[in-house]
Parts: structure tokens; sequence; C-alpha cells
């Protein structure tokens, strides 16, 4: 089953944002296998952010993405990952659409309170940066069996 690295940013936690967020994840189906309550190390937001370390933003990027505490998470299910991209909505939020996350929750593109990944290959690497594999909780819902 298809698995996907999402994380609720420092504006996120900031904003007490986390229970709503997880709400709609929840809500929408997926089954969540890993969280972590962490601040990400210099070393790591560069790992995770390395293809735009030559954008103008990638500094800046650093210092919000490493400025306070986040929620790492991996989430599971049928096509998780482009379905978590619509939940979130459009990365800058005044483009995100009304009922996605950013489009409910957000304003400004520098803090778009989401991360999820945007491809399979994104989503194996992000979820192997942030989670050992034991971290990755194997369980049977009773729901399941109504969503997949
Ligand atoms: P993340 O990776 O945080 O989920 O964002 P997206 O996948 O939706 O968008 P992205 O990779 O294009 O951007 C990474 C991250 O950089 C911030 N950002 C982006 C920023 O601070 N200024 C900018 O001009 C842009 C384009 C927001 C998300």
């Amino acid at each position: 089953m298809e698995q996907t690295f999402v994380m609720v940013k420092p504006d996120g936690v900031q904003r007490s944002l986390v229970g709503e967020i997880i709400r709609r994840i929840e809500s929408k189906g997926y089954k969540l296998k890993a969280i972590k309550f962490m601040i990400i190390s210099q070393e790591l937001a560069r790992e995770h952010y390395v293809e735009h370390v030559d954008k103008a933003f990638f500094k800046d990027l650093l210092s919000f993405i490493t400025s306070g505490p986040v929620v790492a998470m991996v989430w599971e299910g049928e096509g998780v990952i482009a379905s978590m991209r619509l939940l979130m909505g459009k990365t800058n939020p005044t483009e995100a659409e009304p009922g996605t996350i950013r489009g409910d929750l957000a304003v400004k593109v520098d803090q778009n309170i989401i991360h999820g990944s945007d491809s399979p290959e994104a989503a194996q690497r992000e979820i192997s940066l942030f989670f050992q594999e034991r971290e990755i909780i194997d369980y049977n819902r009773a729901i399941d069996r109504w969503i997949s």
C-alpha cells in the first residue's frame, strides 16, 4: 500500500492547527503509520530541501523550518501521495482552493503550514530521512474494510 510523508510545519504547530490537520487526513480515511514531534536540525533541513539549494528563498526556508517543533508523519492509503497534495492545496495558499488545508487555513507561501511528498520517489526518500523502519507501525483497523 502506498505511503507518503507529511509534516505540520512550525507555523502549523504555533497556530495550534495540528489537531485540525490530522482530523482532515484521518477523516478522509488514510491510516497513520508513524508520527514524531521534533525540531529539525540544520543538516536534516538541508537534506530535506536539497532540491531548493539554489533558490533565493533557500536560506529563509531553512531558518523557518528549523525555527520550532514540527509534526512529522507517515500516512498510508490508496493513491495517498497525489491525494494528499489535493487535500493540502496549492503550495501558494493564495491560489489554494477553499476546502483544502492551505486554502482554508493559510495565507502566505513561506508559511503554508504543511508539507507532503510530491512523488513516490520523494515519499520514499523523505520517509527514510525522518523515520527508521521500526518506527513505522503495522496494524489493522476495523474500518479498513470500508475504506480499502
Ligand atoms: P513543501 O515541499 O513544503 O510541501 O512545498 P511544496 O512541495 O508544495 O512546494 P515547493 O517544493 O515548491 O516549495 C518548498 C517550500 O518552499 C517554500 N517556498 C516556496 C517559499 O518559502 N517561497 C517560495 O517562493 C516558494 C515557491 C514553501 C514550500
